[in-house]
C-alpha cells in the first residue's frame, strides 16, 4: 500500500470514529461535545473523502444518515419472529383484571414485578443487526410481513449503525418504536405554513409518512427519532433474567431507550406509574398514548405466552384519546382582546382529552384557508391537557355538495368597525380600538397604567370590576366615575377611602403630556418613543387626527407600519369620538413648544438604557434623553450611539461592548445630560 493510501485510510478512519463519537454523545446523550458547526465540517470532509474514494464507504459510515438514491418501491421482510400487538386496558379495574388473569395463569399469589414505559405513538420498527452491523430495518407491516426501510432507518439519528461495547450479538434484532418528536414536528409544521405546504396533522402522522418515503433524503430531513422497547430474533447472545435488565443491555451496546422506563410492583405499583405519566404527559418531548406494562421476569413470559397475537405478559394502558372526529356545526368569529379575529368551529359535541368539546379554535383565516375548513365538514379536534381544542385537519371526503367557502367578516362582530388585515401578518384585527367592548379591558388597563395617564390607584382588577359592574363602557367614562360614586362604593373592597382616591386621582390625571396621551390611547405599534416623536411633530391632537401615511412617514422613527396603524385609528369614527370626549372632559396638556435646533443637542443619536439607576427611573432617563432630542431604543445595535448602564445591566451591555459602542455609566450619563 502507497503511503498515500494509509494516509487516506487513517483519516477515513479517525473522521468515522470522532464523528459516531459525536452522533453518539449529540444524539444518545442529548450531551454536545463540540459545536454544529465543527461537526458539519468532519462530515463534509469524511463525505468528499468517500466520494472520491468509493471504495472507501462502509455501510455503518456515519455519511450514510443523509438518504441515498430514491427506491421504487419497498421490498417485502418477513419477521422471523412476528411482531406482536399488545392488548389494552382503559382503567383501574380492567388493569386489576388483566393482573389477576396474570398471576391465575402463573398460579400464584406472590407479587408480580412489571416494567412500566411510556407509549411512544409512533410507528414500529424492527432493526437487525449482523455481528453489530446494522443490515436492515423493517417496519411491522401486519405483524408477520413488513417494509424493508433500511435507507430510511439509517437516516434516523439516535439509531446506531454499530453496536459498540462488549459480548455483541452474532445476530440481533431490537425493536422499538419510531417516532417525531413534539419540537421537530412543531418546526417542520411552521415552515410548512411559511410556504403554504401541507402540515402534518399530527406528530404519529408525521413519523409514519416519513419512515415510508421511497426518498431517503426526504426521511433524513424529517428529524425521526427512536426508542428501543424489544428483543427480538438473538444469536450468540445469552439473554438477561428480566426484561429491565435486557434494556439496560441494549443501552450499553448504544441504542437508544426511552429514559422514562420504570420497575413497578403489582397493578397498584402500575397505576401509580399510569398516574405520574399522565401527569408528565404534556411536558414530555415526546407524544404518548398511554403508558405499557410487561411482566419483568423472562421466564414467566415464557410461561405466560400469547394469546392470538398478543403477550399475555404486557398490556397498554391507554389515555383518553386527545384526537376525536366530528361535524362543524357553525363556523364564528371572536375578538379578542387586542382586537384579534379568531374563528371558532361550533362542532357537534364530542368526548376529546377526557372533556366534551364543543368549540374548538381555527386560529385565523390562513389557517381557515389551508384547511379549507367549511361548515358540514367532519373534522379532527385535538384536545392535549389544558390547551384549548383545536382543529387539526378535515377528514377527505366528507364535504356536503352545497358547502361553500368561509369568508373573512368585513366588520367585526363586536363593534361594527372595520375589520383589518395587514399584508404582514396572519390575524385580521378590529380596527374599533378603543370603541370595541371586545378590547375594552385592555384599552381601560393601558389607559390607566402608569407609563401612560397614570391614574393612581386604578389598577387591572378594579378595571375589571368596573367594566364587569357596567360602571364603565370606554375609557371616557372614566371621567364620570365621580357621578357613579355611590355605586362604586356598594362594590366589594371600595371603601370610602379607596373611593375618594380613585376620584381624586381621575382629577389628578387630567392634567398630562401630549406623548402620554397619545400613548394612552393604546394605538398598535405606537409605544412612548413613537408617541413623543408624533406629539413634538405636530404638537397637537387635531393635526394628528388628520394626519395621512405621506406625512407620518417624514417623521423620524415612523415607518410605513406604524403610519397604517395610525391612519387607520383616526379613520374610525368610534376612535374619534372617544378621543373627543377624553378631551372635552378636561384632559389636557402643557402645549409642545417646538423646540429649536439647539435644544435639542441629541437629534440623531440613538440610546439604549439597560440596567437600575440609583438616581432615577430607567424611564426618567429615558424621558430626559427623549427632550433633548434623542431617540431611544430597546435593543443594542450597531446603529446604537451610546448605552447607558446602571446595576445589573445583562446582555445589553455585553452586546454594546462586542460591538464597540461607547458606554456611559449613571455619573457619566447625568454628566453627560448636563
Ligand atoms: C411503545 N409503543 O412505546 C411496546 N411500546 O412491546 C412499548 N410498544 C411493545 N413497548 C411489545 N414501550 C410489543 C409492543
Amino acid at each position: 500500500m502507497t503511503h498515500k493510501n494509509t494516509e487516506l485510510l487513517d483519516r477515513v478512519a479517525a473522521l468515522t470514529k470522532q464523528l459516531n463519537h459525536h452522533s453518539q454523545q449529540y444524539y444518545v446523550l442529548d450531551n454536545p461535545e463540540i459545536p454544529d458547526a465543527e461537526y458539519d465540517r468532519l462530515f463534509r470532509e469524511l463525505q468528499a473523502l468517500e466520494s472520491e474514494n468509493p471504495e472507501l464507504k462502509k455501510v455503518d459510515s456515519p455519511t450514510q444518515r443523509v438518504g441515498g438514491t430514491p427506491l421504487d418501491a419497498f421490498t417485502q421482510v418477513t419477521h422471523r419472529i412476528p411482531m406482536l400487538s399488545l392488548s389494552n386496558v382503559f382503567n383501574e379495574k380492567e388493569l386489576q383484571d388483566f393482573y389477576k388473569r396474570v398471576r391465575d395463569r402463573l398460579k400464584t399469589e406472590d407479587e408480580i414485578e412489571f416494567t412500566a414505559e411510556p407509549k411512544l405513538d409512533g410507528l414500529a420498527l424492527s432493526l437487525m443487526y449482523e455481528k453489530g452491523i446494522l443490515v436492515r430495518a423493517a417496519t411491522r407491516g401486519d405483524g408477520t410481513v413488513g417494509e424493508n426501510v433500511t435507507e430510511n432507518a439509517r437516516t434516523i439519528r439516535n439509531v446506531p449503525l454499530h453496536l459498540v461495547g462488549d459480548d455483541i450479538p452474532d445476530l440481533l434484532e431490537v425493536r422499538g418504536e419510531v417516532f417525531m418528536s413534539k419540537a421537530v414536528f412543531e418546526k417542520l409544521n411552521q415552515k410548512a405554513r411559511e410556504n403554504d405546504e401541507k402540515t402534518f396533522v399530527n406528530p404519529r402522522n408525521a413519523a409514519a409518512g416519513s419512515l415510508r418515503q421511497l426518498d431517503s433524503k426526504i426521511a433524513a430531513s424529517r428529524q425521526l427519532s427512536m426508542y428501543c422497547y424489544a428483543v427480538g430474533v438473538v444469536e450468540g447472545f445469552e439473554l438477561h433474567a428480566t426484561h429491565s435488565e435486557m434494556l439496560k443491555q441494549l443501552g450499553q451496546w448504544g441504542l437508544p431507550l426511552c429514559p422514562d422506563v420504570d420497575v413497578v410492583q403489582s397493578a397498584s405499583g402500575c397505576q401509580k406509574f399510569y398516574e405520574k405519566i399522565g401527569k408528565k404527559r404534556d411536558s414530555l418531548s415526546y407524544d404518548i398514548d398511554g403508558v405499557v406494562y410487561k411482566v419483568n421476569d423472562l421466564k414467566l413470559q415464557q410461561q405466560l405466552g400469547f394469546v392470538a397475537r398478543s403477550p399475555r405478559w404486557a398490556t397498554a394502558h391507554k389515555f383518553p384519546a386527545q384526537e376525536e372526529m366530528t361535524t362543524v356545526n357553525a363556523i364564528e368569529f371572536q375578538v379578542g382582546r387586542t382586537g384579534a379575529i379568531t374563528p371558532v368551529a361550533r362542532l357537534e359535541p364530542v368526548f376529546v382529552g377526557g372533556v366534551t368539546v364543543s368549540n374548538a379554535t381555527l386560529h385565523n383565516m390562513d389557517e381557515i384557508r389551508r384547511m379549507d375548513v367549511r361548515v358540514g365538514d367532519k373534522v379532527i379536534v385535538h384536545r392535549a391537557g389544558d390547551v384549548i381544542p383545536k382543529v387539526v385537519s378535515v377528514v377527505p371526503g366528507t364535504r356536503k355538495e352545497n358547502s361553500v367557502e368561509v369568508a373573512i367578516p368585513v366588520v367585526c362582530p363586536v363593534c361594527g368597525s372595520d375589520v383589518v388585515q395587514e399584508e404582514d401578518e396572519a390575524v385580521a384585527r378590529c380596527s374599533g380600538g378603543l370603541y370595541c367592548h371586545a378590547q375594552r379591558k385592555e384599552g381601560i388597563k393601558h389607559f390607566a397604567s402608569r407609563r401612560a395617564m397614570d391614574i393612581d390607584g386604578l389598577g387591572d382588577k378594579l378595571v375589571e370590576q368596573l367594566v364587569d359592574e357596567k360602571l364603565i363602557d370606554h375609557i371616557d367614562d372614566l371621567y364620570q366615575l365621580k357621578n357613579k360614586i355611590d355605586e362604586i362604593s356598594a362594590m366589594e373592597r371600595m371603601g370610602k377611602k379607596s373611593v375618594d382616591n380613585l376620584i381624586s386621582s381621575l382629577e389628578k390625571s387630567k392634567l398630562t403630556t401630549l406623548p402620554r396621551f397619545i400613548f394612552a390611547l393604546g394605538i398598535r405599534e405606537v409605544g412612548e418613543v413613537t408617541a413623543a416623536s408624533l406629539a413634538n411633530y405636530f404638537g397637537d391632537i387635531e393635526l394628528l387626527k388628520q394626519a395621512d401615511e405621506e406625512a407620518l412617514i417624514n417623521i423620524d422613527d415612523v415607518g410605513p407600519i406604524v403610519a397604517s396603524r395610525v391612519v387607520t385609528f383616526f379613520n374610525q369614527s368610534h376612535n374619534i369620538e372617544v378621543v373627543d370626549k377624553l378631551i372635552a372632559a378636561g384632559i389636557h396638556w402643557p402645549a409642545i413648544e417646538k423646540k429649536s435646533e439647539d435644544e435639542l443637542p441629541l437629534v440623531g443619536l440613538s440610546f439604549v438604557v439597560t440596567g437600575t439607576l440609583s438616581t432615577m427611573g430607567r424611564n426618567d432617563a429615558k424621558q430626559l434623553l427623549i427632550d433633548k432630542g434623542a431617540k431611544v431604543v430597546g435593543s443594542v445595535s450597531k446603529k446604537t450611539s451610546y448605552v447607558v448602564v446602571g446595576e445589573n445591566p445583562g446582555s445589553k451591555a455585553t452586546k454594546a461592548e462586542e460591538l464597540g459602542i461607547e458606554i456611559l455609566d449613571e455619573a457619566s450619563f447625568i454628566e453627560f445630560i448636563k
